[in-house]
């Protein structure tokens, strides 16, 4: 059977099916990792990982024989395609089938945000209903000019679903979509016209901080900040300065810069809602998700070919 080095945690649904047709060594329970992968480094062609572990280059450069690597997650900015490509290994991820998922975290943090529902949770937790009455109010989550930095699969899926909120929704993204949605070129721009701005782009260099002093100031001390994207794209110190000045309202994140780690100043504002990056993490969509990552490997070993290679990749897909 074909070995395979599973990096970070999988489905029990995952692991049976990986366990039907590969030999699977999973990194999680290696205790001395570069002993492992000088006695196995040869013999592995198949990788799974996920799109926070991606693949050190330790690891890349100790397999040789490296044919596949299968992302759980649709981001794969922690994996080295460039490098991947010049070696003939095809990289594999999961699109769409998280889309709605990671929508409705998306509209799910905006409304958190406007309608206070962390801070009313808490008031009545504590007992200030009974103590002191009614909670202040919050501000209306309706009506709302919405700007989305991102416009893929999941960008136009949080626009489908705003139209629920009666918002207007305009896009920022490298290239002008045919949608009946207003794009802008430039995101300050955008920004300064939006009173939520929703982030929703891969990570990686090309998005590095674009989230910087100019957009946060653009947004403004009436503006909320959502990032489902990844902690990259938003310059985490100027975003925490912002809030903690008044100059940004609110922000609802599910990533962060250096995750598991939040910075201590967010945890303790009362105009942030914080996520430990739950996008898509729900039991019917990591099963899709799952499926997906093994689908991939199966036709690859039957055939060649894969289901999701990641754009860089598409040319080196077999028909
Ligand atoms: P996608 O379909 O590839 O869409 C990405 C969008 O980002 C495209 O519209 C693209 O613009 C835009 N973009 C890329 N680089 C840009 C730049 N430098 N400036 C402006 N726009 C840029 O990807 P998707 O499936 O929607 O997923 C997007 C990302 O969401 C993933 O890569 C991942 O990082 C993140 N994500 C997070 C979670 C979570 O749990 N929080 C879950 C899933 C995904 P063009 O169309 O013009 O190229
Ligand atoms: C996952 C994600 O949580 O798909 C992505 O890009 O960020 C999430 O769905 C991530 O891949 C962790 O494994």
């Amino acid at each position: 059977m074909a070995e395979l080095l599973l990096i970070g945690d999988a489905t029990d649904a995952m692991l049976r099916r990986l366990d039907e047709s590969f030999v699977v060594h999973r990194m999680q329970r290696i205790d001395d990792l570069p002993a492992f992968l000088s006695e196995y480094g040869e013999r592995i062609e198949y990788v799974a990982t996920n799109g926070h572990d991606g693949v050190r280059s330790e690891i890349m450069t100790a397999l040789p024989g490296l044919k596949l690597i299968s992302c759980y997650g649709v981001g794969y900015d922690t994996i080295d395609v460039r490098t991947c490509v010049a070696r003939g290994i095809m990289v594999t991820h999961t699109p769409g089938v998280l889309n709605d998922e990671v929508a409705t975290t998306a509209v799910m943090l905006m409304l958190a945000c406007r309608r206070d529902l962390i801070r009313n949770d808490a008031y009545v937790r504590a007992g200030r209903w009974e103590a002191e009455g009614n909670a202040p109010l919050g501000r209306t989550a309706d009506n709302r000019k919405v700007g989305i930095l991102g416009f893929g699969r999941i960008g136009r899926t949080i626009a489908g679903k705003l139209g629920a909120f009666n918002a207007t929704v305009f896009y920022h993204a490298r290239s002008r979509k045919d949608v009946p949605f207003k794009y802008y070129a430039d995101l300050v721009e955008m920004a300064h016209d939006a009173e939520v701005l929703i982030c929703i782009t891969p990570g990686g260099s090309g998005t590095h901080k674009i989230v910087g002093r100019a957009v946060i100031d653009a947004l403004g001390p009436q503006g909320t900040l959502i990032n489902v994207g990844r902690g990259s794209v938003v310059d985490e110190t100027e975003m925490i300065a912002a809030l903690q000045d008044g100059r940004l309202g609110w922000a609802g994140l599910d990533v962060f810069e250096a995750e598991p780690r939040v910075p201590a100043a967010l945890r303790t504002m009362s105009n942030v809602v914080l996520l430990p990056h739950v996008g898509s993490a729900t039991v019917e969509t990591r099963a899709a998700m799952g499926d997906l990552v093994v689908d991939n490997l199966l036709q690859f070993l039957a055939s060649a070919t894969v289901k999701t290679p990641v754009p860089e990749c598409a040319h080196m897909a077999k028909a």
